[in-house]
Parts: C-alpha cells; structure tokens; sequence
C-alpha cells in the first residue's frame, strides 16, 4: 500500500514543528518549499526509499525493527527504526545530539500519504499524493 513515489502536497504545523527542532527561521523558509517527494518499496520487512527534495536527493534501505542511521537534511544525526502496526507504520528516533526522541508515523488515508511529526510536545504533519 505504501509502495509508490509520494509528493508532499501540504502540511500542517511543519513551521512549528521544525522550530521545536531548533532549525532557524531562514533554514523553515526554505524546507517550507522543499517540494519533497519519497518513493518507497517493500519487500516483506524491507523498505528502499528514495528522497528527493530542493535539499537533497538520497536513497536507504530500512528493515522494520532494525535500527539505523539517518540525517536530517540540515546534518541533524538520528538513530532508530520504524515498526509496522497494523497497516501503520510507526517510526522512533533519537537524535544523537541531544538524546531527544522524535516519533513519525506514515498511514494511507484515502488515496494519501499522511506523515506524522511529533517532538518534545508539538506534532506535525504532512501530506503527500501519488505522483
Ligand atoms: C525514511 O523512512 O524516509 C527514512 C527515515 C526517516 C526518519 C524520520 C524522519 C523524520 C523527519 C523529520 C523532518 C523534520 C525536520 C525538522
């Protein structure tokens, strides 16, 4: 269900959540029109990703409950894993500067990607439609 190439189409509390992050009001301004698009494709309990945003084009492959390495794409390091519960997918990580844990959840609504932020008391989303 999740397999496919994803294009953020909106978010919702994005700005907030970033500067909860700590990123600066110049770096949000930019991310706000990242143009982010995420293709993702199982196989079983792996996942390939592909990330291409104004930022930065990267791809990984995750296996769920396997914790790896991540960078935000202002060099922030993460550490974690997602889960599958049900037919969502429940990711938590660690940022390696500060310990802190931020969670995300990805769940298709209707015919949409809807990612989930949540970070030391503020929650984001985004929105991504089938491209
Ligand atoms: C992936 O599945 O796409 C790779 C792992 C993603 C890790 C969690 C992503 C959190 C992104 C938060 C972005 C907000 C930046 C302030």
């Amino acid at each position: 269900a999740f397999n496919g190439t994803w294009k953020v189409d909106r978010s919702e509390n994005y700005d907030k959540f970033m500067e909860q992050m700590g990123i600066n009001l110049v770096k949000r301004k930019l991310a706000a029109h990242d143009n982010l698009k995420i293709t993702l494709e199982q196989n079983e309990d792996t996942f390939h990703v592909k990330e291409v945003s104004t930022f930065r084009t990267l791809e990984l492959d995750f296996k769920l409950g396997v914790t790896f390495q991540y960078s935000l794409a202002d060099g922030t390091e993460l550490s974690g894993s997602w889960v599958m519960e049900g037919d969502v997918l429940k990711g938590s990580f660690i940022r390696k500067d500060n310990g802190k844990t931020l969670t995300t959840i990805r769940q298709i609504v209707g015919d949409e990607l809807v990612q989930s932020y949540s970070y030391e008391g503020v929650e984001a989303k985004r929105v991504f439609k089938k491209s």
